[in-house]
């Protein structure tokens, strides 16, 4: 009988799902916990494509095996169905986006079941559904109700930090601000209005709203997320996208930057991953300076990493925008300034970062004063410096920085050079300072010597202060869409309240049009009925960005029928934290960063009670397209079979110039070789052209690997590969492909080989006549050997994630087992539990067909006993006065005498040795043999 893996897995699927298999029993909590998480999809339309699932059948494979190590295994799935995607189709369509995000959903169940995951559907959770987002807007309203305490290192709640204002206004205070934030005495704080007070307690709640720029097209109406500006245009369109500036909600992450840095070290993540992480975080030591200017009052503030180069600044630079310029500009310098203003007011960060070699400035026309030297320096402004990094303000040292230098050389400021330059390069340990006029005495001390020395010289003279500065932004939290939660906010007399926590959730209402209404706010806002509550009452309009329901989405699954909380604290207690999480590389900071805080926040407030929420990460490779492309003339409907090309090309005189390749849907060709007529049909518009053929009759296309992609015609969809060889195979095939981490093309070639082994494995169940064949023999000692040699590996290779050597050795297992036509329950029974992670179906077939009632996922999975391991016998290497001249095997215990008289017998040694005695032969056991003439 042949192996139907079709029949077997949809009978096994239907069973776990009405048996529940995978359900976690509340019951099991005397059981030690291991959760698994997969990033859980966005539903996209297109469905999964065969680079989705690789992670996820790790992950699976992983949580069978701990199930069977005696584990209570948590192991959810649900959907980020925010977003979006699912919008932009509302507004081509006028689907309602639930209706579409449901479509897919139910999609995207059907295919991840097919695959015959362990996930406990019964816990699924979606971010969309208002059960789920009142909980995402319930974690708002604790943000807007803490500010960070700077002293605790913790979230405490805003209602300290009003006791602290009644009683001594700002002064003392310890919270986490804005260098800018008001100062008031407790009189002062009581005087307020209402509306004064709920501003000043803006700048220290954790939810925040301020004004800040987001991207504008007006020719859209609509606000843009940067990933739908390119250039300065809109993606879609191509209209011109300009800055405005919008009162928008924010998130105080910078208040945590310390500890999202810090805690690294707890993490079992790759160090990529974390250097990617800092690298977002951004800190950087330096000092912060001020510097008088000539004839105002106002000073300007400067951050530097490198205050040792003091001595070599000859000019400053403000950021265009910075609001000191608009106060020390000259008169005959305004307009100029006005226009360079305007042109960089377009500009995103990234490209005023990334314009190095195109500096440009305009000097303002006032003078700073230098704090050491006294002498007079320029003050210019210039789109390189930010005005949202540090204070906005530079000192300029040509000398040592390049793009000041580059400055310097383009608008003739001086530059003071570095006398002894071959002791000064960068700010490594070990480094010199160069020397430098007026810099005595730093000249020839290490560079971070140099920097403490200047740092209590610049203290002591009270001119600045040592700072520490981050990269990290508070985060946007502002979206002006309307697929996306709800925010909990209303204003009275504009003045934002929150909601009641029991009248959560607000749900996102029914609108008639999802397009945005067109000025700047989101489609909400057309929506008079539902925006005005009363005549001074209305609602916010913006929704919540696609990261907000991901952020705390792992905690969720840990309670998630839960109405009351967002999870019972004993079960959070319980389950703690992730233990493995495997996603793409692509969640790297903005995901991972978001929920790292988050989770923070709710262990300061104690919801939680671990620091860092995921402990073990796995980044899945990308598997890549194979894609096929053809070759064409340009001028003509000609197509040339890629293994001719260069003959053709020779023979019509033509150069490469004259032939285009493009991508063609992979499921025209078989082995490379296109269906000439699958393509006309395809493509009518190429009917009835010329195809030039090789030798043998056939069109070759040439193969590239790159990105799976619809739009290059090389997405291979699970479902067909599961139609054709099942799920069993499709999994051990992905886990075949190479280590779990790396990127690698998918390559339907190879699938046949793990068909193939399948087939195999099964018949050492069932005889060509489909009669099932196992005996209850005894098992002997090399099949025990081999059997055990293989759980070991197994195991060792699931712990170590090492997915792809595992399937390896159930290869070889399968090898030995039909080579010695063993079909033995002892051995059979073993096998099918240590591959039930892997290829669970036909092992709970097997293994019910082998007269068991249980299930394979509640069987221990087995362990190995060293005892069938030992070797019997060694093979030594025996040399003759050092060199290596044959190999011989000896059992393990043979005497030495026993080993010298074989020895001295071997042909080859005699040929060596002659018929002289030996001078010595030494016999090291397990070792070497080794003879001295
Ligand atoms: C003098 C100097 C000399 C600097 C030198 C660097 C090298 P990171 O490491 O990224 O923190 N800087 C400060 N604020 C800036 C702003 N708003 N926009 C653009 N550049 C800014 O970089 C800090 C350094 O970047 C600071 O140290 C400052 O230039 C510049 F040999 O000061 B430095």
């Amino acid at each position: 009988m042949e192996y139907n893996p079709g029949k077997i897995e949809k009978k096994w699927q239907k069973f776990w799902e009405e048996n529940r298999t995978y359900k976690i029993n509340d019951k099991d909590t005397h059981k030690p916990k291991f959760y698994i998480l997969d990033m859980f999809p966005y539903p996209s339309g297109a469905g999964l494509h065969v680079g989705h699932p690789l992670g996820y059948i790790a992950s699976d494979i992983f949580s069978r095996y701990k199930r069977m190590c005696g584990f209570n295994v948590l192991h959810p799935m649900g959907f980020d169905a925010f977003g979006l995607p699912a919008e932009q189709y509302a507004v081509e369509t006028g689907q309602h986006p639930a209706k579409t995000t449901d479509v897919n959903i139910k999609r995207y169940k059907e295919q991840l079941k097919s695959i015959g995951f362990d996930y406990d559907w019964s816990r699924e959770i979606r971010t969309s559904d208002p059960k789920y987002y009142k909980w995402t807007q319930w974690i708002f309203i604790q943000l807007f109700n803490h500010y960070y305490d700077v002293e605790k290192q913790k979230a405490v709640s805003i209602d300290k930090l009003i006791a602290h204002f009644d009683q001594n206004g700002s002064k003392n205070h310890t919270a986490f601000t804005d260098k800018k934030a008001t100062i008031f005495s407790a009189a002062e704080w009581k005087s307020f209005g209402e509306k004064e007070k709920s501003e000043i307690l803006m700048q220290y709640r954790i939810a925040y709203q301020t004004y800040a720029d987001v991207n504008w097209c007006p020719q859209l109406g609509t606000v843009l997320a940067n990933d739908e500006v390119k250039e300065g245009l809109s993606v879609r369109g191509g209209f011109p996208v300009e800055k405005k500036s919008m009162r928008q909600w924010f998130l105080r992450i910078t208040a945590y930057a310390e500890r999202l840095i810090a805690d690294m070290e707890m993490l079992d993540w790759s160090d990529s991953l974390k250097e990617m992480q800092k690298n977002w975080i951004g800190k950087s030591q330096g000092a912060t300076v001020y510097f008088e200017i000539e004839g105002f009052t106002e000073k300007i503030e400067i951050f530097t990493t490198r205050p040792d180069t003091i001595f070599g600044a000859t000019f400053m630079v403000l950021a265009p925008e910075h609001p000191l310029v608009q106060k020390i500009m000259s008169k005959d310098a305004a307009p100029e300034i006005k226009k360079y203003i305007k042109e960089v007011k377009n500009k995103s960060e990234r490209e005023r970062m990334s314009e190095v070699k195109k500096v440009s400035g305009v000097f303002t026309g006032a003078y700073a004063k230098h704090p050491f030297s006294g002498e007079k320096i320029p003050v210019w402004i210039a789109d390189y410096v930010l005005m949202g990094y540090g204070s906005g303000a530079i000192m300029a040292v040509p000398s040592d920085d390049q793009r000041d230098r580059l400055f310097a050389e383009k608008f003739n400021i001086p530059i003071i050079e570095v006398v002894d330059q071959s002791e000064y390069k960068s700010a490594e340990i070990g480094d010199k300072v160069g020397r430098m006029k007026n810099s005595d005495f730093l000249n020839g001390l290490e560079v971070v010597e140099a920097i403490e020395k200047i740092i209590s010289k610049i203290e002591s003279e009270n001119i600045g202060n040592r700072t520490t500065n981050y990269r990290l932004r508070d985060a946007g939290f502002s979206r002006q869409r309307y697929w996306g939660e709800p925010f909990p906010v209303f204003y009275k007399n504009g003045i934002p309240q929150l909601l009641k926590e029991s009248d959560l959730p607000l749900e996102l209402p029914e609108v008639k049009s999802y397009k945005p209404s067109g000025s700047g706010q989101s489609p909400l806002a057309a929506l008079n009925s539902w925006v005005e509550i009363d005549e001074k009452t209305i609602r916010e309009t913006d929704t919540m960005p696609g990261f907000a329901g991901s952020s705390w989405y792992f905690l969720r699954y840990m309670d998630p029928h839960n109405n009351e909380e967002f999870a019972n604290k004993k079960k959070v207690d319980y389950w703690q934290d992730v233990d493995l999480y495997i996603g793409g590389a692509e969640h790297a900071v903005g995901h991972l960063m978001y929920a790292r805080f988050w989770n923070k926040f709710l262990y300061d407030i104690e919801k939680v009670s671990v620091k860092e929420p995921f402990k073990k990460l796995i980044n899945q490779g990308m598997i890549q397209g194979r894609s096929n492309l053809i070759f064409k003339r340009k001028k003509a409907n000609v197509f040339i079979s890629a293994d001719v090309l260069e003959d053709y090309l020779k023979e019509n005189n033509l150069t490469e110039e004259d032939v285009i390749s493009f991508n063609i849907d992979i499921n025209l060709t078989e082995n490379d070789f296109l269906n000439i007529k699958a393509f006309e049909k395809n493509r009518p518009e190429y009917e009835g052209s010329k195809f030039i053929k090789n030798s043998d009759n056939l069109f070759k296309c040439t193969v590239l690997i790159e990105k799976m992609s619809k739009s290059l015609y090389n997405v291979v969809n699970p479902d067909d590969i599961i139609e054709e060889y099942g799920a069993d195979v499709f999994r051990m095939y992905e886990m075949f492909l190479g280590p779990i981490e790396m990127h690698k093309p998918w390559n339907t070639n190879g699938i046949d080989g793990v068909a193939k082994f399948m087939k195999r494995f099964y018949k050492l169940f069932y005889n060509d006549e489909g009669k099932f064949v196992v005996t209850d023999e005894k098992a002997d000692e090399q099949e025990l050997k081999i059997l055990h040699k293989t759980i070991k590996k197994v195991r060792l290779d699931i712990e170590n994630f090492s997915f792809n050597t595992a399937v390896s050795a159930f290869m070889v297992l399968t090898n030995e087992l039909t080579k010695m036509n063993c079909h033995k329950r002892e051995i059979l029974e073993n096998f099918v539990l240590t591959l039930a992670p892997f290829a669970p179906h036909i092992c709970e077939e097997l293994w019910s067909e082998l007269g068991n009632k249980t299930t394979v996922i509640h069987e221990k999975i087995p362990q190995h006993d060293e005892k069938y391991l030992k070797e019997d016998a060694f093979e030594y290497p025996v040399s003759i006065n050092g060199k290596m001249r044959l190999k011989l095997t000896f059992e393990i215990g043979v005497k030495k005498e026993v080993v010298e008289k074989e020895v001295m017998a071997h042909e080859i040694v005699k040929k060596w040795v002659g018929e002289k005695n030996p001078k010595k032969i030494i016999f090291v056991p397990g070792k070497i043999i080794n003879i001295v003439v």
